[in-house]
């Protein structure tokens, strides 16, 4: 009885202090006693041996390092961080008895010296953008302990600023949550969460990245902090939003807008810029967990063909395996992938296969280690390949005692490598020789938290030790970026494999600088109503955290669906970048004809809208790749200075053109679309409004209200059953014209599948539209980049509500069209 209700205290003292970490009790960082001006910024020294370092990395760039009663270690390595060698712009730095200001052109941080308080202020108006609201602070005596998830993780360092009353909070990459995050509270620690339903945090992925936004004017914090770290937006305290971590240095980078373009173009620029992934990723996809063997993939791609509806991609889940062995195939069930391969390539169709990290434990059962020619094709049950290479070349994770660490994952006991090898990397990524000619296009990784049956909170792996740069540290630090570095290992790896081709890696967990090896989706998602509603804050915040390739199981994964709700998904997914229908193994199928030929229909006038819209939205994706600027964006990344869309997560824009308004509960035929300022017009009827309030839109079943914006030519081509089937030819310019009678566009082309595009191998065509009397003038401009796409029509049609159209050749020079 005594024991019972000592745990039932001790419950409840966990329960409670969950999410009750109080910073305040921490030891604050000491006044400042002397500062030093380098040449990247400087240095202040506190009298508590405390040290920060400013540096300036560009004009509104400023990175914040602190070091707490010791100097500023030399060691300095993140995996997030692409961009190392940045040019020092101007700065100057002045003391006065109470402060130091640092001044770039556009940010002046100021530091006050007793207690030591940072701000960081507008260089031209002076006005205040961000401020500490207590010095940086660590848990000197431990106070914080009790509270932590792994005590023995590290010492708690954290940061509190000033809470804005009128401040709202996006970002912090996959989170089950609204797009505005004020008032919330969330926890960074890869986790396996099948069936999360909002409000579950955290979920799969850590992005310790947040905007923060007041009256129009953003700012952008990141947390370069791979620890499992917490973001308090005035949850705990109406005073503060403050963020920390459970070790590890505190080192956060300050990003001055005050657009928030500008900002994810600077995120992206110090942690990686998305490369282009192949075209056909844009294409329509198909997976479901248990197609096997491979007649009922050429099943799925005859169902497919013959009931025409688009299909670019088949994926292959873990049923593909031996006995779910990482990098072979199943000699009953996929007896040989090539001429499967070969067979869907043929029709259009690509094929990927999952990879998981758990390599099964497997020491072998006889003397003999096999040679195999290829043994992604030979039984690999007396001795398996990739965990004999892996155990001789000592590449497998250990725990602190040294033991071989055995979490149990599919294959039963399994290994995991340490990725923060750089071996280790290169042996897994040359793996994939084995899909690669089998004629695999792309690599999905699931599983990667690194998820373990045994325990899914990771507390069975905290004592794992990874080589992590000589550091030889634990999962306390690693854990989180353990899916970023498989990711990365992929990609290096498909990358060596097929030069002249981009890789294409799709992953379900990941650390901030992700979008430099793989895509994403979110994971086993519930199909319901509350699951479909959260694709749009989870896809949008998501591209506000510098992931802008995104997407959800179309359908929703776990549970049972119905034709009603697979139709309202695919009209969110047909224009999301990652669109792909999958399900659980126990759930009910849900291939678009699977609940009758009206919801087929329906769904088929979606994909084969997808499809016309690719110059769109490749257009839109290779901004992505350069900006930082995501595809799928809320409206206040189009709208910033619009309140209006500040708490808006129920519509969502593409690129800067296109508004999508999906229904999201069931039995509705019309719904209120709010419109910012400006021209827009019905997609379906070529209507008219003006925005600046809300409209109620048509939103019967086949109806998804969509809106384009006056101004805006969307460049579209004619029906295809995958990407490259047909020339795209015509390319037909919606014109869409704005109140003055003007409008413009952009197109992007490119091959969609070598690098070549990076060596300016791309073409890029700016075309311009204007009213003139009853009809218009289109100027297309002589396009730029060398990429040829070789003789093609524009056709050009006017959708003001009187539809007139005009055709010409692409010369490839300068040409002045006339539309009467
Ligand atoms: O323990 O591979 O999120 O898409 O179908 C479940 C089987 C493992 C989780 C993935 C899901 C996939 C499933 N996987």
């Amino acid at each position: 009885m005594m024991k019972l209700s000592a745990s039932v205290v001790l419950l409840l003292t966990v329960l409670l202090t969950v999410h009750s970490q109080d910073i305040t009790r921490l030891q604050k960082i000491g006044a400042v006693t002397r500062v030093t001006k380098t040449d990247k910024g400087l240095t202040v020294a506190c009298n508590d041996q405390s040290e920060v370092q400013l540096t300036v990395l560009a004009p509104d760039l400023i990175r914040v390092r602190a070091s707490f009663a010791k100097p500023i270690p030399s060691r300095d390595h993140s995996w997030a961080i692409d961009k190392l060698d940045w040019t020092t712009p101007s700065f100057s730095v002045n003391e006065t008895g109470d402060s130091i200001k640092l001044t770039t052109s556009e940010v002046e941080v100021v530091i006050n010296r007793s207690p030591l308080l940072v701000e960081f202020r507008d260089a031209r108006t002076h006005a205040l953008i961000n401020a500490d609201e207590q010095p940086m602070s660590y848990d000197a005596r431990g106070d914080l302990a009790a509270t932590m998830f792994d005590p023995k993780a590290g010492q708690f360092v954290a940061v509190s600023k000033k809470l804005g009353f009128d401040e709202h909070f996006y970002g912090l990459g996959e989170k089950a949550a609204h797009l505005d995050k004020r008032r919330g509270h969330f926890v960074n620690w890869n986790s396996d969460t099948p069936g999360y339903t909002e409000g579950k945090d955290p979920i799969y992925q850590t992005i310790p990245f947040y905007i923060g936004l007041t009256r129009g004017i953003a700012y952008g914090i990141f947390f370069d902090n791979s620890y499992r770290s917490y973001f308090d937006f005035g949850r705990s305290s109406q005073q503060r939003a403050w963020f920390g971590a459970e070790g590890g240095e505190l080192n956060y980078y300050f990003f001055q807008g005050p657009s928030i373009k500008k900002i994810l173009g600077r995120y992206a620029d110090l942690t990686g810029h998305m490369p282009l992934p192949p075209l056909w990723a844009l294409g329509n996809q198909q997976s479901r967990w248990g197609y096997y063997p491979d007649s009922m993939v050429e099943e799925v791609v005859r169902e497919y063909r013959g009931r025409d509806l688009p299909l670019d991609v088949v994926h292959l889940d873990i049923d593909y395996m031996q006995g779910y062995r990482v990098f072979t195939f199943d000699p009953k069930r996929f007896p040989n992938p090539r001429a499967l391969a070969d067979k869907l390539s043929a029709q259009g169709v690509r094929l990927i296969t999952i990879v998981d990290p758990g390599v099964k434990y497997q020491p072998s059962t006889t003397d003999i280690i096999q040679e195999f020619n290829r043994p992604e094709l030979t039984l690999q049950d007396k001795s398996y390949y990739v965990f004999e290479q892996g155990m001789q070349k000592k590449y497998f994770q250990h725990r602190r005692n040294g033991e071989l660490f055995i979490p149990r994952v599919w294959p039963g006991d399994s290994v995991f490598v340490d990725f923060t090898l750089p071996d280790a990397r290169r042996w897994w990524g040359d793996l994939h020789r084995a899909y690669v000619e089998n004629g695999i296009a792309g690599i999905w990784n699931d599983m990667n938290e690194p998820a373990d049956f045994v325990d899914q909170t990771g507390k069975n792996q905290l004592d794992v030790v990874s080589y992590d740069e000589g550091e030889h540290s634990t999962h306390a630090k690693n854990r989180n970026v353990f899916a970023f570095l498989m990711s990365r290992a992929t990609y290096e790896g498909l990358q060596r494999l097929r030069p002249d081709q981009r890789p294409y890696v799709i992953t379900r967990a990941a650390y901030a600088g992700i979008q430099r090896y793989s895509t994403m989706w979110t994971g086993d998602t519930n199909s319901t109503w509350e699951g479909l509603a959260l694709n749009i804050p989870m896809f949008t915040t998501l591209g506000l955290s510098g992931e802008p390739f995104v997407g959800s199981d179309v359908g929703g994964f776990m549970g049972r669906g119905n034709g009603e709700l697979l139709v309202r998904s695919y009209q969110v997914s047909f224009v999301a970048p990652f669109c792909r229908n999958h399900k659980t193994i126990d759930g009910y199928d849900q291939e678009p004809w699977r609940f009758g030929k009206y919801y087929e229909a329906i769904i088929r006038k979606y994909l084969k809208l997808r499809y016309q819209l690719l110059p769109f939205l490749y257009t839109t994706l290779e901004e992505s790749h350069r900006t930082g600027v995501p595809l799928f964006r809320p409206l206040l990344l189009n709208y910033q200075d619009d309140p209006d869309t500040y708490n808006l997560d129920d519509e969502f824009m593409i690129g800067s053109d296109l508004l999508v308004a999906p229904v999201l509960r069931p039995d509705v035929t019309e719904r209120l679309v709010y419109l910012p300022k400006g021209t827009w017009y019905d997609y379906w009827t070529n209507k008219r409004y003006t925005g600046g309030t809300m409209v109620r839109a048509p939103a019967p079943l086949e109806t998804v209200p969509l809106f384009v914006r006056g101004g805006a030519i969307i460049p579209t081509i004619p029906e295809m059953d995958f990407v490259g089937q047909k020339k795209s030819d015509p390319i037909t310019f919606l014109v869409y014209p704005d109140e003055t009678g003007s409008a413009t566009a952009a197109l992007y082309e490119d091959d969609g599948n070598s690098p070549a595009y990076k060596q300016g191998v791309f073409r890029r065509t700016d075309v311009a539209a204007r009213r003139q009397g009853t009809g218009y003038t289109v100027t297309v401009k002589a396009p730029q980049g060398s990429f040829n796409p070789g003789a093609r029509q524009f056709r050009f049609m006017i959708n003001d509500g009187r539809a007139r159209t005009a055709s010409v050749n692409d010369t490839g020079v300068e040409q002045v069209v006339s539309v009467r």
